[in-house]
């Protein structure tokens, strides 16, 4: 019977991959990572729980990333995408770590029964496709073998069906989950033509185009959703106004991943732009995230391997290796190696200024208690923010929140607000916008339109195309960069302009290898050290030594390694401060 056959397919799922012994995962800041040739069991058991995930939520689908983004290139690992769209709910990452860890096939077996029972999740295949799993991978060599174990994971539970969407950059693969779910068509031409059509929309079409607004087509939020209401403004457009002339040279950093592989087939469309991508990932041109990509340019701020001294001062960004996260640099000369860098702070900064403009344009004339659009816009942030990031962000008057690190922290707290922009200053993040609030925008948009409030018009016309453009369910380094180049376009702004919005003040990361990184416990959006408590009370003691001084440690939820960092009021000052509590560190537990 079904009850029988549901069984043995669990068990023989554990089987064809058991948990060598020694083995322990560990559901980290954004899913399981280890060395590649290890994951097979982690990744089998995590499609197990993508598909029972599926199952609970009646059969929407989930997603499942085989990728390892910012690490080097043996490591691998899975990423598990909500219905939603957005990272797996945290109330289950204490059974995706029991799962990953259960010792042998009984013993899984019986976890998967008793959470089954406890969450009511209907098991034995009661209806034809009771639960269905998105699949994605990176272009890791070992991303093919950790395929068929995912594939055996969701082929373990009955009913179940996998969905192999092929080799994709992570936030592709969480855009087709939640777009799937929407009942809006989700397949790669999909995703790239919502994104190729509302950048032109925001960069060049709409503060030109339209002489008269009686050419505007009706719309309705569905339209919005599905890109064809800018479809139809696209074709009212003379074909003259796509502003090629003017392209502005942008080189891009792929890391050797699939972020370059998916911007070099879009990139003749991206009116306005002309991208060169370097660290394409093609043979022969480097190792995925070796000496390049995000998270190399924005920890060492030194030139990424493949540049030279012919692209000083031209503006270049940087993706990491599943292109979930983006800088930006500009070299001014080749003689000291060191970038210019705008990282996820003075990103979340542009859009921050972008979006509330938008917003006084709306508002303007109305006072105070009569807006015309009331939104409530809130900027979330980690303690890894700079500390001149934030305080520009407050003297805008915009409520800062702080988090833990890991974007399914941020990400949770940016959807308090109509419009929320969550950033890590790694480059990870994206800008929510609530249904809501797209709704009532959408309709101001309308009665500003019969009211022929042409510049009000337009600014709501920008942000529900913005709203198009950001990626909903997760930090996408594709869409966060046509985001920029449309901003800096629209503002006509140079990389120079960007920059000065704010000094950074000096800052250091540093990356300590201790026995046991399990031994530090944070507190307060991981600002404090609670264990071992000595530390602290060290970490006190250096930072009171320093002008400016700001100083945390915690250990990461991707490398096997304790982060430090540090905030002085100059570059010397805040090495020293990160060196010497890296010093305790390592003393207390190396
Ligand atoms: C992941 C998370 C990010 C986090 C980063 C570093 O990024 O998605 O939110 O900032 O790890 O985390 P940790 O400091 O704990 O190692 P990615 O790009 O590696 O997936």
């Amino acid at each position: 019977n079904q009850d029988q056959e549901q069984r043995q397919r669990l068990l023989a799922a554990a089987s064809r991959f058991p948990l060598p012994s020694g083995t322990r995962f560990s559901y980290g800041t954004a899913g399981f990572r280890a060395d590649g040739a290890t994951m097979a069991p982690a990744v089998c058991r995590a499609a197990i729980l993508a598909a029972l995930r599926s199952a609970k939520l009646g059969g929407a689908a989930t997603g499942l990333v085989i990728t390892a983004s910012h690490n080097p290139v043996r490591d691998n690992g899975v990423k598990i995408a909500d219905p939603d769209g957005g990272m797996m709910d945290q109330r289950w990452e204490p059974f995706a770590d029991a799962l990953a860890n259960a010792p042998d096939p009984d013993a899984l077996l019986q976890l998967v029964l008793q959470f089954a029972k406890d969450e009511e999740i209907p098991l034995g295949g009661g209806g034809q496709h009771m639960a269905q799993v998105l699949l994605g991978r990176d272009t890791r060599p070992t991303g093919e073998y950790l395929l068929d174990a995912a594939l055996q994971g969701i082929n373990a539970i009955v009913g179940a069906r996998a969905i192999d969407m092929g080799i994709l950059t992570t936030p592709q693969l969480h855009w087709m989950v939640r777009s799937k779910n929407k009942g809006i068509k989700a397949s790669e031409s999909d995703y790239f033509t919502q994104l190729i059509d509302s950048f032109r929309f925001i960069s060049t079409l709409l503060p030109a185009a339209f002489g008269s607004l009686e050419e505007l087509p009706e719309t309705d939020v569905l339209e919005f959703l599905t890109s064809n209401f800018i479809r139809r403004l696209l074709e009212l457009v003379p074909k003259d106004k796509g502003g090629d002339e003017l392209a502005k040279k942008l080189i891009v950093d792929g890391a050797n991943g699939i972020g370059g592989v998916k911007l070099e087939q879009i990139k003749t469309e991206l009116s306005g732009l002309d991208i060169v991508v370097r660290n394409s990932g093609k043979e022969g041109e480097g190792i995925l995230n070796h000496m390049c990509g995000a998270d190399f340019v924005q920890k060492e701020r030194v030139i990424p391997h493949g540049f030279s001294s012919e692209d000083v001062g031209v503006r270049c960004a940087s993706l990491d290796g599943d292109a979930d996260r983006l800088v930006y640099f500009c070299m001014s000369s080749t003689s000291d190696n060191r970038v210019d860098l705008v990282d996820g702070d003075k990103i979340l900064s542009l859009f921050a200024l972008f979006i509330r403009e938008q917003l006084d344009i709306i508002n303007k004339n109305d006072d105070q208690a009569n807006r015309s659009l009331p939104a409530k816009l809130g900027v979330v942030q980690t303690a890894y923010a700079n500390g001149a990031s934030t305080k520009f962000l407050k003297n805008l008057g915009l409520e800062v929140a702080l988090t833990p690190t890991g974007v399914k922290y941020l990400h949770k707290k940016a959807l308090e607000y109509d419009i929320g922009i969550y950033f890590e200053a790694n480059g990870h993040g994206t800008v929510l916008f609530s249904e809501d609030f797209i709704s009532q925008l959408e309709s101001v948009s309308k009665k500003l339109c019969s009211e022929a409030a042409v510049a009000q018009h337009q600014a709501a016309m920008r942000l529900l195309a913005a709203s198009q453009l950001i990626n909903q369910a997760v930090g996408d380094a594709l869409s966060g960069l046509l985001l920029v180049e449309a901003i800096l376009q629209y503002k006509g702004w140079s990389f120079q302009n960007w920059c000065e919005l704010y000094s950074d003040l000096p800052s250091r990361q540093l990356k300590v290898k201790v026995e046991d990184r399990t031994a530090i416990v944070t507190t307060n959006a991981e600002t404090k050290v609670s264990q071992p408590s000595s530390l602290q009370e060290l970490i006190d003691m250096e930072t009171a030594n320093y002008t400016h001084g700001r100083c945390f440690v915690r250990p990461s939820g991707t490398e096997d390694v304790v982060r430090v960092y540090a905030e002085a009021s100059t570059q010397e000052a805040a090495e020293s401060l990160a060196k010497s509590v890296a010093d305790h560190v390592e003393r207390l537990l190396g």
